[in-house]
């Protein structure tokens, strides 16, 4: 297939008659560790990857916004009623319609504008295409306009147009993988405060690779069970009379459990507390050069949510048990849950025996035949030449 670029520069042409004035590329993502963590104030670790969202753009005169989507083959036209208040603009166009409200609600002079939007990111498979969506517009308007928005402000509004217009509660994690990623490297964010630091993660220099699995399962109740799980951690901290569970530390977790009677709940705090010890060990680890020391705590990750969060299917799990049983160093479903991908770190001239390994699996459990790719670290949100 061409390159995404072009198909969104082709797609401007020959939707407008003329060539954009620019194009901005977004990735999507996977998440080394760091499961529902985000919106539990605490810690994650994603790096971008080379799929990516393209948006091609021009700047319109007055509050109207046009976009042609590749994918859905459609062209829809909204203007500034339609982003007064959230939720005029549905589909697709929501997530695209919720950046421009929400920059406006910020107080920004958003330009119109025309888009072409095309993308190498699958829909549906955990990793992040709505975000790299929201990151592609969000930078392509915030370029035309020359709004005062600098990139680690970005991210917040990017999640405001996914929680409040297109009525997701997801946490910030997959919007600052796809503005603030860096090549080369994973992202370890502070989801309270949004510091960041930029870890090395050099696969090929360790001569290992990270596995992408598509499970193909369908995603089932994924937004429903989602925010179930946010609505029983918010509950697992009024309970523990602290602002978010990222304030309970895992030296302190016995006690904490103890005064939890509800055995779901204390599972669910038990999840997050852990998980967020993984990620600062993982971020340890990598920091000290030990990069397939961190296998373990990948399959623990894996473990805690499928047993303690319940967030797993079989097709999932299978691929995690297929990957470990033929000598993948760590395995674990990466993003929200009830479907998606699984990751697997690698030996780099194992990956095909892992990737045949986890197919054969599938066919013995007689699941849909799942796809893969090997993922390096990609950068974030930019303009391209
Ligand atoms: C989804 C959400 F969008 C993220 O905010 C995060 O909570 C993730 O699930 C789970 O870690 O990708």
């Amino acid at each position: 297939m061409t390159d995404v670029a072009d198909r969104a520069t082709a797609g401007f042409q020959r939707e407008y008659g003329t060539p954009p004035a620019g194009r901005w590329a977004a990735p999507g993502r996977v998440n080394l560790i760091g499961e529902h963590t985000d919106y539990n104030d605490g810690f994650v670790l994603p790096f971008a990857l080379p799929l990516r969202t393209v948006a091609a753009a021009d700047r319109q005169d007055g509050p109207r916004w046009t976009v042609w989507s590749e994918l859905s083959g459609e062209t829809i036209t909204f203007d500034a009623a339609d982003v007064d208040e959230p939720g005029r603009v549905t589909g697709w166009g929501a997530y695209v319609a919720g950046v421009v409200w929400a920059l406006r609600d910020a107080g920004h002079d958003v330009p119109g504008a025309r888009l072409a939007i095309a993308s190498d990111v699958p829909l549906g498979a955990g990793l992040s295409s709505s975000a790299a969506l929201e990151a592609a517009v969000l930078t392509a308007l915030v370029d035309l306009g020359g709004l005062d928005l600098p990139a680690e402000r970005q991210p917040r509004l990017a999640q405001r147009a996914e929680n409040a217009y297109v009525g997701a509660p997801t946490g910030i994690m997959d919007q600052s993988a796809a503005i603030r990623c860096r090549d080369g490297h994973a992202l370890f964010l502070d989801c309270r405060t949004e510091e960041v630091e930029h870890i090395p993660f050099d696969l090929r220099a360790a001569g290992l690779a990270v596995l992408v699995v598509d499970s193909r399962a369908p995603h089932r109740h994924a937004d429903g069970e989602y925010a179930a799980r946010r609505k029983s951690c918010e509950a697992g901290a009024a309970l523990l009379g602290v602002p978010a569970l990222r304030d309970v530390g895992v030296d302190q977790l016995d006690a904490a459990l103890a005064r939890i009677d509800d055995d779901e709940t204390r599972r669910r705090v038990r999840h997050v507390v852990t998980e967020d010890q993984r990620v600062l060990d993982t971020v340890a680890l990598l920091r000290a050069g030990r990069v397939r020391e961190i296998g373990p705590l990948l399959t623990a990750s894996h473990a805690s949510m499928r047993d303690d969060f319940e967030i797993t299917v079989p097709e999932i799990d299978t691929a995690v048990e297929a990957a470990l049983a033929v000598g993948a160093l760590g395995a674990r479903m990466t993003g929200g849950g009830f479907g998606g991908c699984v990751l697997a770190l690698v030996e780099a001239d194992a990956a095909d025996t892992v990737a045949e390994a986890v197919a054969a699996a599938y066919a013995d459990r007689g699941f849909q035949t799942p796809t893969h790719l090997t993922a390096l670290p990609a950068p974030g949100a930019t303009r391209l030449a």
